[in-house]
């Protein structure tokens, strides 16, 4: 049977930071992940980082690409009513936010970490985590068809939503908290160059659409659809056509089309479990937590849950303390529902949820608002680059 200080189910933004910040503190870890290093390397997800992410990762010592190629954006936009307006977030928050792929940052971690000779077990799904009530839990695994175990001081459960790690607790012991939102997000990667230098979230009464990139001549666009919309029923001029249709006329204009690389549907959903800690096992990103991809926080929730619980390991390991460790869900799950109060707020004022005109009239009002207010300016800009870790958690 293998042992190790740390085990981590999991090798998404959750499992790779926690595994790079243990290591650089000389603490053992362990990662085990179901799918292939190709598979795991070629997900489409994310791409906007906070401006604390980043900071983390140069930390971590994995930005030299991020720094290289990503886009730094210091404000992003909201069209509605056929109106473009700019949130200059540098200006309000002397922050802003990076645009690079978590394909790019989830490539850059594993490479850093096989680098430094860490353990990824990658085709190695984890069927199950024991006796995390005790002080030697233990993660039950398959390996080339073997049944495995990896004995650990601590597990933590990276295993993204529906993970093992969660559904190894007694669900007793489990408050969660869930919205379904009546609709998903239809989206496409092509190679052409984006509409706009900076994000624009679009609010209109065929529905919400979003244009983000990933560089400058690789763009991510998003429309509002249906939850039993089929990706089969689009062909690619349909979905630009649909694009055009919900942007304002100067934008409508610039958009260049072609043909996709990619096209997927992510149904969209609010889910928060606590406590984040059942005795030595702990949550960590989706695993514990879900959000709408409209505030774009999910992965830079994974990567501040993972950086409080480097912090609360090193602090065991270091000095024998286990006050960050009892600290660990309360605190990572205060950032979590300020970020999930976030997304459900942009979520609400930029999606279609019927028929009702006076929703939509509503929604026009509430952006007009945000369009001459610089104190809702504000609080918008400084939840969309990232509020601040908890400094008193060191
Ligand atoms: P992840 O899901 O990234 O990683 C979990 C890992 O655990 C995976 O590699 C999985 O294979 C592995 N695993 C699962 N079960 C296992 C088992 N039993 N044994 C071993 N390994 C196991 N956020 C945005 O901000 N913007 C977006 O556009 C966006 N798009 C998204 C699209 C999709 C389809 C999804 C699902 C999420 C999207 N998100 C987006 C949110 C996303 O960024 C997540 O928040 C982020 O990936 C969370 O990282 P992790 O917690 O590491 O979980
Ligand atoms: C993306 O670029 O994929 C993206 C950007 C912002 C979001 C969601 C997704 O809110």
């Amino acid at each position: 049977m293998r042992r190790t200080q740390v085990g981590i189910i999991g090798c998404g933004p959750a499992g790779l930071v926690l595994a790079r910040l243990l290591s650089l503190q000389g603490i053992e870890c362990v990662i085990i992940e179901r799918q292939t290093r190709d598979y795991v390397e070629a997900r489409i997800r994310a791409g906007v980082l906070e401006q604390g992410t980043v900071e983390l990762l140069r930390q971590a010592g994995v930005h030299q690409r991020m720094d290289a190629e990503g886009l730094p954006h210091d404000g992003v936009n909201l069209a509605f009513a056929g109106r473009l307006v700019r949130i200059d977030m540098r200006a309000l928050t002397a922050r802003g936010v990076m645009v690079y792929g978590q394909t790019e940052v989830t490539r850059d971690l594993i490479a850093a970490l096989l680098a430094d000779g860490l353990d990824i077990k990658f085709s190695s799904p984890a069927v199950a985590v024991e006796d995390f009530d005790t002080n030697q839990p233990r993660i039950i695994y398959e390996e080339a068809g073997q049944r495995r175990e990896l004995r650990c001081d601590f597990v933590a459960g990276c295993d993204g939503s529906h993970g093992v790690a969660l559904q190894s607790v007694p669900p007793d012991r489990v408050r969660a908290y869930e919205r379904i939102f009546p609709f998903g997000w239809l989206g496409i990667l092509s190679d052409v160059p984006p509409v706009n230098d900076e994000l624009i979230y679009a609010n209109h009464p065929r529905g919400f659409a979003l244009c983000s990139m990933r560089s400058p001549t690789r763009s991510r666009y998003y429309i509002q659809c249906d939850l039993d919309d089929r990706v089969e029923r689009w062909t690619d001029e349909m979905f630009w056509d649909e694009l055009r249709r919900r942007l304002p006329e100067e934008a409508a204009e610039r958009l260049v089309t072609g043909p996709r690389l990619e096209m997927s549907i992510a149904p969209l959903r609010s889910f928060t479990t606590e406590p984040l800690r059942h005795g030595r096992l702990f949550l960590v990103g989706d695993a514990g937590h879900i959000v709408p991809p409209t505030g774009a926080k999910g992965l830079n929730l994974a990567v501040s849950d993972a950086y409080y619980l480097a912090t609360a390991l090193t602090a065991h390991y270091r000095e024998n303390r286990e006050d960050l460790l009892e600290r660990y869900s309360e605190t990572a799950l205060r950032r979590v529902w300020a970020a999930t109060r976030f997304s459900w707020w942009l979520t609400g004022l930029m999606h279609r949820f019927g028929d009702d005109p006076l929703e939509n009239r509503l929604q026009v009002a509430e952006l007009d608002y945000l369009a001459s207010s610089q104190a809702a300016q504000t609080a918008m800009a400084e939840n969309y680059v990232g509020l601040p870790f908890d400094e008193t958690f060191t």
